[in-house]
C-alpha cells in the first residue's frame, strides 16, 4: 500500500491536536506565603470548608525548622472551636483512621507536612463553619513554651495544591 502524504499530515494533525490542547491546560503551581517565627517557618496554612453545623475541621500546613534542635508541636488553640487536638493517621480495627497524639516533631533541618491523609490539627467542638475564601486565625504551642499564630485559608472542600519547587 502507498502512503497518500495527505493523508498521512492529516494523521499528524490530528494526532498532535491533545498535547497541544493539553499544553494549554497545564498545572500552575503558585508560590505559597510562608511565615517565620524564630527558628520556625510556617508555610502556607490552610483549612478545608466545614459543612454548616459541622463539630470538626482540620488545619493543615507544612512546618520547616530552620534550628540545630528538634521542634516539638504539643497543640493550639484556635477562636472558632472548642480545642485544638493534634492527629495522626493509623490502622485501627483493620481500618485507617485518625488517632489523638500528644505531639509532632518537627527535626532540625527538616520540615513536618500536616496534611490530608497525614498529620494534621484537628479543631474539636467548632463554634461557627469555616468558609472559603476566609482565613482563621490558628495558634500552634511548642514543648519549649513559644506558639506562632497564623492565618489558615480556606480552600474548597476536597481541594489539594501542588507547591511549586524551585
Ligand atoms: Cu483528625
Amino acid at each position: 500500500m502507498r502512503l497518500d502524504p495527505r493523508a498521512l499530515a492529516l494523521a499528524l494533525a490530528v494526532a498532535v491536536a491533545p498535547a497541544a490542547f493539553a499544553q494549554s491546560i497545564q498545572e500552575a503551581p503558585v508560590d505559597l506565603p510562608s511565615v517565620r517565627v524564630g527558628d520556625l517557618e510556617f508555610v502556607a496554612p490552610w483549612s478545608r470548608a466545614t459543612p454548616p453545623g459541622g463539630k470538626v475541621g482540620a488545619g493543615y500546613l507544612v512546618i520547616r525548622n530552620h534550628g540545630a534542635k528538634p521542634a516539638v508541636l504539643t497543640g493550639g488553640s484556635v477562636p472558632f472551636a472548642q480545642r485544638v487536638e493534634l492527629h495522626v493517621m493509623g490502622v485501627k480495627d483493620g481500618y485507617m483512621q485518625m488517632q489523638k497524639t500528644d505531639t509532632l516533631e518537627v527535626p532540625p533541618g527538616g520540615e513536618l507536612e500536616l496534611k490530608p491523609g497525614g498529620p494534621h490539627v484537628m479543631f474539636v467542638g467548632l463554634t461557627q463553619a469555616l468558609r472559603v475564601g476566609n482565613a482563621y486565625d490558628m495558634t500552634l504551642s511548642f514543648a519549649d513554651g513559644t506558639s506562632a499564630t497564623v492565618k489558615a485559608v480556606v480552600w474548597d472542600v476536597g481541594l489539594m495544591r501542588t507547591e511549586k519547587k524551585s
